[in-house]
């Protein structure tokens, strides 16, 4: 396998820029964008605000300091954010919400990483009373990450902000990958953004940029946000190379997310029917989970043969799909599990 070029289904964190981009970055126009002076931040701002229809952007280096600054813009310490069990700001963002934010979190169940608008209505506290703390923000992940790429209806969504507007709270959605519930629901990002107050989303996943995130929402909301990022190291000087990756991926990315989602699928099918392999969750974007009866030896033995995937749990194996997995590496993928399940029967 020494000739062959990694299969590396860990995360489609791992894309590498493509020549394309990187001749877009070659080219970036930039200025110290803390003063305000970065032409393509700017104009990134401008084309991240219009896309989503929100007055307003920030870019940002993470997805984790894009929800960080959603919660820490929208709430004060003390108040009480509700989130999925399974969101990642309460699950792998390193507790910023309880240290930076100062936050308190209600976490509720739901299928496939989904809140449910009645658990959402139930779990809001609204007590002058002061013994109580105020619930100010529901948060929501489109396309959920430990749910398997699940993408919220439309409805549902538009169900939580009504909730969220009648008690006077605020809903964010983390979208770090949002553009792939967008090619899989067939919603805009706009008609998702339309009920929420900030949305996040990352460039640095399935639409292959380096690095970086945004942060939409009204003008206040990310003045302030702007504030918080300078405070927690964010500024970045001539980060105009990064934003024209990101420039480069709304052009030339979104629409082929829907071939990482054929590849999930022809990966998912091909291996069902294997007694060794479960499937706990549907695949309907670009993430499988495969349940196993060891993942970490189902895993080494991919890593073998040049496929990697990431074990989540003692038996629990994801396989994200993206921009760098071309057919032959789904080929090789399918051939590499199916002679795992062979070896740790
Ligand atoms: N997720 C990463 C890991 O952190 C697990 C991955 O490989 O999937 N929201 C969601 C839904 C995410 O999946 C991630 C990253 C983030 C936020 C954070 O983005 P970054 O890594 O840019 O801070």
């Amino acid at each position: 396998m020494a000739d062959l070029q990694p299969v590396d289904l860990r995360s489609d964190t791992v894309t590498k820029p493509t020549a394309g981009m990187r001749a877009a970055i070659a080219a970036a126009e930039v200025g110290d964008d803390v003063f305000g002076e970065d032409p393509t931040v700017n104009e990134l701002h401008r084309r991240a605000a219009s896309l989503l229809g929100k007055e307003a952007a920030l870019f940002v280096p993470s997805g984790t300091m894009a929800n960080l600054l959603a919660f820490v813009s929208q709430s004060r310490p003390g108040d009480t954010v509700i989130l999925h069990a399974d969101s990642h700001p309460f699950n792998y963002e390193s507790g910023g919400l309880g240290m930076v934010a100062g936050v308190l979190t209600k976490t509720l169940p739901g299928a496939h990483g989904i809140l449910e608008p009645e658990r959402v209505r139930a779990a809001v506290v609204r007590n002058e009373d002061h013994h109580y703390s105020h619930t100010t923000l529901v948060g929501i992940e489109n396309t959920t990450n430990r749910g398997g790429g699940a993408f919220y209806p439309l409805r549902i969504v538009e169900e939580i902000a009504a909730i969220a507007r009648e008690n006077g709270m605020r809903l964010h959605c983390d979208g770090a990958r949002l553009f792939n519930a967008v090619v899989a629901s067939g919603t805009s990002a706009a008609g998702y953004a339309r009920h929420c107050d900030t949305v996040s989303f990352c460039f640095s996943k399935g639409l292959g940029a380096p690095a970086g995130s945004v942060l939409v929402g009204d003008r206040a909301t990310i003045d302030r946000a702007h504030r918080y990022r300078k405070m927690l190291g964010g500024g970045m000087r001539q980060a105009g190379v990064l934003a024209a990756a990101a420039l480069y991926a709304l052009d030339h990315h979104i629409e082929r997310l829907a071939e990482d989602h054929l590849r999930a699928r022809r990966f998912r099918q091909a291996l069902e029917g294997i007694p060794q392999i479960g499937f706990p969750l549907p695949s309907p974007t670009n993430i499988v989970f495969l349940e196993v009866p060891d993942a970490l030896a189902c895993v080494g033995h991919c890593a073998d043969c040049g496929v990697f995937m990431l074990p989540v749990s003692s038996t629990r194996v994801r396989a994200v799909f993206h921009l760098d997995i071309d057919d032959a590496g789904v080929d090789r993928a399918i051939a590499a599990v199916r002679d795992a399940a062979i070896a740790i029967r």
